[in-house]
């Protein structure tokens, strides 16, 4: 039974300054540079979307950042542009460690979002990270970085699913709180088994 530590993306699109800023996201760095040596493995996740995504609101006639749309998947928010292949918003925020053992890239199929690390918005697509766990062993996971009540919510949420022994560390994490979004995530994860650590 090994324990990893899962680093949610933690880029400088989501830090203040970003495109799609989570107030104080640049916060998180330290406490998850500091935490890494505790963990037998690192896993890092890096938003990743082509240009033109179906997540902007700049791909959709008429639409604002913010606004919710129905796709073929389900309900989805529309956000700014953020986190486009190979840019600086895309790349880790330079004084985070990266220590990983790997990264696991997301969102980059043009025509669906993943908040997810293990599956896209479609709840279906799997991304490959349970097998991966599943082949090292890590079935204890603590979940860390940004946005809490986005990423870090639904990776979470699926983790517990997929039977995995998970935490979220409350005070490495950051959240964007949407219309209630932060207090739904922390109930959904709660709900799910989720285990959520404060300072
Ligand atoms: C995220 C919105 C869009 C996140 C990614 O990392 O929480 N949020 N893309
Ligand atoms: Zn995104």
């Amino acid at each position: 039974m090994s324990r990893a530590l899962i680093v949610i993306d933690v880029q400088n699109d989501f830090c203040p300054g970003g495109a799609l800023a989570v107030p104080g996201g640049d916060e998180v760095v330290a406490p998850i540079n500091a935490m890494m040596d505790d963990f037998d493995a690192v896993i890092l996740t890096q938003d990743w979307h082509p240009a033109g995504h179906s997540s902007f609101a700049t791909s959709h006639k008429d639409r604002l950042p913010y606004d919710m749309i129905d796709m073929p998947y389900g309900p989805q928010v529309l956000w700014p542009e953020h986190c486009i292949q190979g840019s600086e918003g895309a790349a880790f925020h330079k004084d985070l460690r990266i220590k990983g053992d790997m990264i696991i890239r997301k969102g980059f199929r043009p025509g669906i979002d993943s908040y997810s690390a293990f599956f896209e918005n479609d709840q279906k697509t799997p991304t490959g990270l349970n097998g991966y766990l599943r082949d090292r062993g890590l079935t204890v996971l603590t979940m860390v970085g940004l946005a809490t009540d986005f990423c870090v919510h639904y990776s979470a949420v699926d983790a517990a699913r997929l039977g995995f022994d998970v935490t979220v560390d409350k005070s490495a994490c950051r959240g964007i709180d949407l219309e209630g979004s932060m207090q739904e995530a922390l109930e959904s994860m709660q709900k799910s088994g989720v285990t959520i650590a404060l300072p």
